[in-house]
């Protein structure tokens, strides 16, 4: 890990966002709505020495893009022509949006500054990232989290189950949710007996169930062989969650939805998982992820990613509880060298950076904003 004082010179110049909206190759039925398109915010950053840091944003709605882009415009007021040093400007910035609260969009906007700004670094430094952060590149045990969304036919699910292992995926995640623990159990079976014993198989609630309920089906999950069982709770009930973490064997997964590395901090404190999996732009880009691997570290507790497989696999080979990469091909079509996956394992890049550049034709034909 670079000291501050020796992080290559680079001027902050300008910040440059433009939307896009990715179809996604496998729709994502979650129990809290079907994702059809991934809106994408692609961001650049110049720097007054030529070299450009890059990051994208998961907007969720097509409607958060435009106030993400007007966002990024005060950020980039606050830091152009300042020397890029991310942990300074992560802490001028959130004095800076102090009264509107360091929260949600404007995060977000904070975090893909971060990102690009880590990228920009290791890229002067001639590094991929994992090595700027003090790791090296190494392969990082990943589950394809592609579809295998909330289905009606049972048939058509086990399919795709299938369809995901391709390119040595030995793990996958499944989103529960369904009307009656019953039907939860269906889609378990008719994953498991399609792919077989040996596949990791992960259950994703998307925060829908009551703790009572939580608890009964939960203790139907512990005789399935699952791997975790992610969010079954509002993600913000930490109490009931450590009930669950406590009651259940099947172990507890949270951290999507951890707001900065303090968030992660009191869920730990309160025994609220077992496992955590925060994610790129709500946990405060590569300056926040940092913060929260050494809380990872200290508790003892496995870290894995969500979403960004990008960025999250150079962060996860410098982290010391590394668990799993959620893998997702959204970036794939936008960016000139995909993630690559061997024998289930994302290969981290070894050009300096993260890696990702984006395809300009690619950027064009998918451009909304
Ligand atoms: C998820 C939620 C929202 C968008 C994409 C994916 C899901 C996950 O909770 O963990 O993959
Ligand atoms: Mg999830």
């Amino acid at each position: 890990m670079p000291d501050r004082t020796i992080l290559p010179p680079l001027t902050v110049r300008a910040i440059r966002a433009v939307a896009v909206e990715v179809p996604l190759n496998f729709v994502l039925g979650t129990s809290m709505g079907a994702v059809r398109a991934a809106p994408l915010l692609l961001i650049d950053l110049t720097t007054e020495e030529g070299i450009t840091g890059r990051a994208y944003l998961f907007c969720y709605l097509r409607a958060a893009a435009p106030a993400i882009v007007s966002l990024l415009g005060e950020v980039e007021r606050v830091v152009k022509g300042e020397r890029l040093d991310p942990a300074a400007l992560w802490a001028k910035l959130a004095r800076r949006f102090t009264l509107i609260g360091v929260q949600g969009i404007v995060r977000m906007a904070m975090s893909g500054f971060d990102v690009a700004s880590w990228d920009a670094l290791a890229i002067a430094a001639g590094q991929p990232l994992a090595t700027f952060l003090g790791a090296s590149p190494r392969p990082i045990p990943a589950y394809n989290s592609c579809g295998l969304g909330l289905m009606d036919d049972m048939g058509a699910l086990a399919a795709e189950a299938e369809a995901l292992l391709a390119g040595g995926f030995r793990a996958l995640k499944l989103r529960l949710g369904y009307p009656t623990l019953a039907e939860d159990i269906a889609a378990v079976h008719a994953v498991r007996q399609r792919v077989g014993d040996t596949v990791a198989l992960m259950v994703d609630y998307n925060q829908a169930l009551t703790v009572d309920e939580a608890l009964a089906r939960g203790r139907a999950l512990d005789a399935e062989n699952i791997d975790w069982l992610e969010e079954p709770i509002r993600h913000d009930d930490y109490a009931g969650a450590a009930l669950l973490a406590r009651e259940l064997k099947v172990p507890v997964q949270i951290g999507e939805n951890f707001s900065l590395a303090q968030a992660m901090a009191t869920a730990l404190e309160r025994k609220a998982a077992d496992l955590v999996m925060p994610d790129l732009e709500r946990i405060g880009g590569i300056t926040g992820w940092r913060q929260a691997a050494e809380l990872a570290a200290v508790n003892r507790v496995k870290m894995s990613s969500h979403l960004f497989p990008e960025v999250s696999a150079h962060l996860l080979a410098a982290t010391p509880t590394c668990h799993f990469l959620e893998y997702v091909d959204w970036a794939n079509v936008l960016v000139e060298e995909p993630l690559a996956i061997v024998d289930g394992q994302a290969i981290v890049p070894q050009r300096p950076g993260h890696g990702m550049v984006w395809n300009p034709d690619a950027v064009a034909r998918l451009r909304f904003h």
